[in-house]
């Protein structure tokens, strides 16, 4: 079969990601329509945050999803611009949700901010949104003020869609939900933005958790116990309402967790096709993880010198083109999550699963992440 064939079968099938593997019929197959998703992410501290955004472009423009609407959802205020100029990059127009000034807004405590602003400081060289937009933007580019609030980008792109029918991948913190949940009717809907969430999502992914149990990360010992997109800078109960709620629907819920993410490291090549002068290879000169300045030079000039876990990308690819039974493993169960977000999981029966990679095939999917990230098909 060439590479075409698979790639039209693969996203044929649609939401894959979800408990559906053991697809039965061609008709189906044929008969499910592309995914319509929602991303909702927290693009700024990891370079995986920019490669996704590149991921989710190249998706839409090959036709392989529907991209919907992103969210950003972290307190930065340099976030809004970032999934501006990638539209203006990738000639798309996706409608965009982020932090602004807005007090209906989602409410950030002080202490949320400023570990926020502390993260961004200690791993990255400066803010990589607000670089992004200094290096990429323009003047078409749009910045907080000139989008609505993610609560409010929710309600209205959920409002708008089909019953039963949005993907929502949430790569990041969790702090839109609890708001949305309590959100009331409006312009768009007199629906609660609980009761449209139950009415028009299909299922939801989460890159977020540690499994089978978050205590098992000596890295995270400074989130309490939790993954760190869970641990939600310190924000009691954010991951744990969100996730029991959603959860109590009944919709196919995935979770990949933050262990996989090492176990497929991309960087330097991506940065090599995409070239130095692209927001995605910026976010890896901007991260003091993966760019340094050589010890032994007299150029003091950052080198890329280190790939990096492609936490959000593995789980978005696993979202749009499946895999489960090719590079995945699902174990089904139940999250458990305490106040903190740390988690365990009780196996069983039921609407939610984790994803792990099947050993030995890191390779391939690392090469075939790289490739959608750059845009190779
Ligand atoms: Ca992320």
């Amino acid at each position: 079969m060439s590479t075409f064939l698979v790639i039209a079968t693969t996203f044929l099938v649609g939401s894959v990601c979800s408990a559906d593997e053991d697809k039965s019929t061609q008709e189906k197959v044929v008969s499910r329509t592309k995914i319509k998703l929602i991303y909702d992410g927290d693009i700024g501290p990891d370079p995986c945050d920019f490669s996704t955004l590149s991921m989710l472009h190249e998706y839409h423009n090959k036709g392989m999803i529907d991209l919907v609407g992103v969210i950003g959802e972290t307190p930065d205020p340099y976030l809004a611009s970032t999934l501006s100029v990638y539209n203006q990059l990738y000639g798309n127009d996706i409608p965009i949700g982020a932090f602004n000034s807005d007090p209906d807004g989602v409410k950030f405590n002080d202490d949320v901010k400023k570990r926020y602003s502390e993260a961004i400081s200690r791993y990255c060289y400066t803010n990589p949104n607000e670089t992004v937009y200094k290096k990429f933007g323009n003047r078409e580019t749009k910045t907080a003020d000139h989008v609505p609030h993610s609560v409010a980008m929710y309600r209205q792109l959920l409002s708008q869609a089909a019953d039963n029918s949005i993907t929502i991948y949430a790569a990041g913190q969790l702090f839109t939900f609890p708001a949305l949940f309590e959100s009331p009717g409006d312009q768009h809907s007199p629906l609660t933005g609980l009761q449209l969430l139950e009415k028009k999502v299909k299922e939801f992914v989460f890159m977020g958790g540690w499994f089978p149990n978050s205590a098992e990360s000596p890295w995270y010992q400074l989130t309490d116990g939790a993954e760190w997109n869970w641990w939600a800078f310190g924000d009691k109960n954010t991951t744990k309402t969100t996730i029991e709620r959603l959860a109590k629907m009944g919709k196919p819920i995935t979770y990949i967790g933050a262990e996989q993410g090492p176990r497929i490291l991309v960087g330097k090549e991506l940065a090599q096709r995409l070239g130095r002068e692209h927001p995605t290879t910026e976010s890896f000169y901007l991260f003091k993880r993966t760019a340094q300045v050589p010890q032994d030079s007299k150029d003091r000039s950052l080198v890329l010198k280190y790939d990096n876990p492609a936490f959000d990308d593995i789980a978005l690819f696993c979202v749009v083109e499946g895999g489960v039974g090719e590079y995945f493993e699902r174990v089904h169960g139940r999250v458990q999550i305490n106040e903190s977000g740390a988690n365990t999981w009780l196996p069983g029966e039921g609407n939610e699963s984790y994803l792990t990679i099947k050993i030995g095939f890191e390779p391939q999917l690392r090469e075939v992440i790289t490739d959608r990230i750059t845009g190779k098909f």
